[in-house]
């Protein structure tokens, strides 16, 4: 797994590609203006290393625009050197969406994506023990076709992740799977537990209110706990400070003992 220094020579790379001079025009309006760069290194922090490591493969800004180009839909005009500031956004979400699909090798082109995910994978307790004593717990989200996964954290039944991960998530869309398992060197991992997580009440209570930054915080919608899910206790959904979000206590299924917590953000793409 990738530690700090990797990440920060990772972010180092992809600093230096926003400074070539191809990429001093910008991609999202076509006008000699380095907003997209700026956007891009305001929101680096939050980026995976596997979203670094995507845009660098691209190749910058030059790549990206004939990306974006070729991918996009008809009803998706492209932002003009006198677009909004909000106009501009909507669009570099759009783009985010599509590079993190191609991290994921989904279909870029035949797919319409209606937001992204972002989901903060905080830590498990009372895992279940799949080597002598203890387990090497890491976690899987399976979103569709796309995935996403934490590290892995040696010999611990109460890992701490707290790492995040991005799915778009596209118009039909089914629940999202989480799976543990236990990390092996020497065999197949094994399964740890499982839970599915109904993305419904955030994605549909999100749609309901309309845009998150007018609204002050409140709650929107509940997801309840029965026994047809994997919840510990009813789950909230939330807009606290212009955001949608969700916390999740998870029992997982298939397994002897086990609970994850888990953050949702949901950002859509309002297209
Ligand atoms: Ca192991």
């Amino acid at each position: 797994m990738s530690g700090r220094h990797d990440a920060s020579a990772k972010m180092a790379k992809l600093k230096e590609l926003l400074h070539r001079s191809e990429n001093r025009i910008c991609a999202d309006c076509s006008a000699p203006d380095p907003k997209w760069a700026q956007v891009l290194s305001v929101t680096l922090d939050q980026w995976s290393d596997n979203e670094i490591d995507n845009m660098i493969e691209v190749g910058g800004n030059s790549h990206a625009n004939a990306i974006y180009e070729a991918f996009l839909p008809q009803n998706h005009s492209k932002p003009h050197p006198d677009s909004t500031q909000e106009e501009r956004e909507k669009f570099i979400r759009y783009f985010l969406a599509l590079l993190i699909c191609s991290t994921f090798k989904c279909k870029v082109g035949m797919v319409e994506f209606i937001g992204i995910l972002n989901v903060k994978v905080k830590g498990g307790t009372n895992l279940a023990i799949r080597d002598m004593s203890s387990s090497d717990p890491y976690v899987v989200l399976t979103l569709g076709q796309q995935k996403a996964q934490t590290s892995v954290i040696k010999a611990s039944l109460n890992p701490v992740w707290n790492e995040e991960l991005k799915l778009s998530v596209p118009q039909q869309y089914g629940p999202l799977k989480l799976q543990v398992f236990d990390h092996d060197m020497l065999s197949k991992d094994d399964l740890m537990g499982e839970a599915e997580i109904d993305l419904q009440p955030m994605i549909n209570a999100a749609a309901a209110f309309g845009d998150p930054e007018l609204l002050g915080d409140r709650q929107i919608g509940r997801w309840l706990k029965s026994g047809d899910n994997a919840l510990v206790r009813d789950s909230a959904v939330l807009v606290a400070g212009g955001e949608v979000r969700q916390e999740l206590a998870l029992k997982l299924l298939f397994t002897e003992s086990g609970e994850v917590e888990l953050e949702m953000q949901w950002i859509p793409l309002n297209m």
